[in-house]
């Protein structure tokens, strides 16, 4: 019997996307649910966190997004997305592109609270880490092989774009290399199904 697999998202998570991405890559079959992570108390049973993206395999629960692609890349007959020969250095990269997208989220989360309780000092922080991150990436740019795809080249895209969604767009003027790396990957058929959408 084939499993079931049903991937648990929303319409604008980076860690989602890139678990998406990474089943269109690796061409695994399975069931995006789009849901109101806010309202989705039935979560709870598989991952109390109550966090997506969430993968549920005939029952079986995997969270946080760097799990769920490790297991869908397992499980895949593609060329794996983590080669042994840079395995450190994709997972390092990768975890900065996470790091780029929780602080962009953070930062959103806070400036839409109501004014007397946001606190600009976070704000700021989230900011500075932000901009460092990039500028980090764009100083220690690894050129890609254009031809292998490795899972930190999806992560920092996702990151990135989610950077211009939610922030703005400044760090494409500061960064040259970045930005033209991003202008080349951008334009492939997995990104552009996968653009985030307000709900
Ligand atoms: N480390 C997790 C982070 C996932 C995450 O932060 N998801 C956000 C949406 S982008 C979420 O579900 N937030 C719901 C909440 O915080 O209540 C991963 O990589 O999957």
């Amino acid at each position: 019997m084939q499993d079931q697999i049903i991937l648990y998202n929303g319409p604008n998570s980076p860690f989602g996307r890139k678990t998406k991405i990474t089943s269109l890559v690796q061409k695994i079959n399975l069931e995006e649910k789009i849901i109101n992570i806010y309202e989705a108390d039935f979560l709870d049973k598989h991952n109390p966190i109550r966090k997506i993206p969430t993968l549920v395999i005939n029952g079986l629960a995997i969270m946080d997004s760097d799990n769920i692609c490790l297991y869908l890349d397992s499980i895949s007959k593609k060329n794996t997305l983590f080669p042994k020969k840079n395995y450190w250095e994709i997972m390092s990269i990768t975890s900065i592109a996470n790091g780029l997208m929780e602080s962009v989220l953070e930062r959103r989360m806070e400036s839409i609270r109501p004014d007397n309780e946001k606190s600009k000092n976070f704000i700021n922080k989230q900011e500075i880490r932000i901009i460092r991150t990039i500028k980090w990436l764009e100083n220690n740019w690894n050129n890609y092989d254009d031809s292998y795809l490795t899972m930190d080249q999806i992560a920092i895209a996702c990151a990135l774009d989610y950077t211009m969604f939610r922030f703005n767009d400044k760090w494409r003027t500061d960064s040259p290399k970045l930005n033209k790396w991003f202008s080349n990957f951008v334009e492939k058929d997995f990104m552009k199904s996968t653009l985030p959408r307000e709900k």
